[in-house]
């Protein structure tokens, strides 16, 4: 009985070291210094460990970059020779303020990839990224249009926030951005498999990653939230409280509008800005609120005018591939017609094909 049961410890030992090999898997957790971790060549900051209990999300250290943002500066950390057969990276990430992050992945061909994601501040968010979730940087020229992670020579976390956030005229949406600033980093997970991710070309974004690719304004927290977005805030004054996203070049591309699945808890008026790579700005406005669940509201590219701040800037027309940038505003709060505090749920953003 007992050579039995050897014997079957034998085969299933052998067992999960086949199932290991078959599901490798990498896990940094910055108890030590051979992380390999360092600031960004010609970037400016200090990574060092911390052993502040409140900046530790794990174990007993976590890695802490400490580093003082200016507009236009990017920040960043950078780590040599990643595990050339992952699929996915899954991390937990701090920020001292909101902030929109980076990972990217730099191949040995020059092409360099990126994955923007958002962080509250102050609180610990995990963050899983599939090579999917990742898109060319514009301004690498292509060698092959594809990511090839057997072929990265490095991978790294970026704050993008200074590039656009800190410009003087930006202060009023996100704050003011410049100083020192600091973000933390544990539990860093190279991963075989790839989490699923459901491919919908009509989906400008429909919430299915568990991370957010948007930016909020001062003042409003956004989370994802059971297949969509939480946005909601509580402030005493009035402000622009609202939501935005970059787009890729094309993205709107044959459309002829855009359509919004939404619930709003108090009935507001909301407006939608497109900004075009021409500099143009157009707005259209909806009423919302007050839905038991979440209703489409089409927003069509014949209901936009300029707006009077971009008005000869670009060329007077409303080009949908050009569009550069997405924002849903609570047009009632701006025109302090409605309180800044409200919530909304947004299942998802859809193009309107044109035809
Ligand atoms: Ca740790
Ligand atoms: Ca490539
Ligand atoms: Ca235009």
């Amino acid at each position: 009985m007992r050579r039995h049961i050897v014997g079957w410890c034998a085969i299933l030992g052998l067992l999960s070291s086949f199932s290991a090999q078959e599901e490798p898997r990498s896990a940094i957790d910055f108890e030590s210094a051979g992380h390999g971790w360092f600031v960004f060549p010609g970037f400016d900051g200090k990574v060092e460990l911390t052993t502040n209990e409140r900046d530790v999300k794990n174990g007993k250290q976590a890695l802490q970059y400490t580093y003082v943002a200016m507009q236009g500066k990017l920040n960043g950390i950078i780590r040599l020779e990643p595990e050339n057969w992952a699929q996915a990276f899954r991390f937990w990430v701090k920020t001292d303020r909101p902030a929109l992050l980076a990972m990217l992945i730099q191949e040995e061909s020059g092409e360099r990839w990126q994955a923007p994601f958002w962080v509250n501040g102050n609180e610990w968010q995990q963050i899983a990224l599939a090579l999917s979730d990742f898109t060319l940087a514009e301004d690498v020229k292509p060698t092959n249009n594809k990511l090839d992670m057997d072929e990265a020579v490095g991978i790294g976390i970026l704050d993008v926030s200074a590039i656009f956030f800190s410009a003087p005229e930006a202060a009023i949406l996100f704050g003011s951005q410049t100083g020192t600033r600091v973000f933390w980093l544990d539990d860093f997970e190279f991963l075989s498999k790839a989490p699923p991710r459901v491919r919908d070309a009509r989906a400008l974004d429909d919430f299915q990653r568990g991370y957010l690719t948007w930016i909020a304004t001062y003042g409003v927290t956004i989370r994802p939230e059971g297949g969509g977005m939480r946005v909601s805030y509580d402030q005493p004054f009035p402000g622009i409280l609202g939501i935005l996203k970059l787009l890729e070049k094309e993205a709107l591309t044959n459309t002829k509008g855009l359509e919004v699945s939404l619930q709003v808890k108090t009935p507001t008026t909301l407006a939608v800005f497109v900004e075009e790579a021409d500099g143009e700005r157009w707005v259209a406005t909806q009423s919302v609120g007050a839905e038991t669940k979440p209703e489409p509201k089409t927003f069509l590219w014949s209901d936009f005018t300029i707006t009077d701040d971009t008005k000869g800037k670009g060329d007077g027309k409303l080009n949908p591939p050009t569009v550069r940038m997405f924002s849903l505003v609570d047009w009632g709060v701006l025109t302090e017609e409605r309180p800044p505090s409200n919530n909304w749920f947004i299942r998802s953003v859809r193009k309107v094909p044109n035809g």
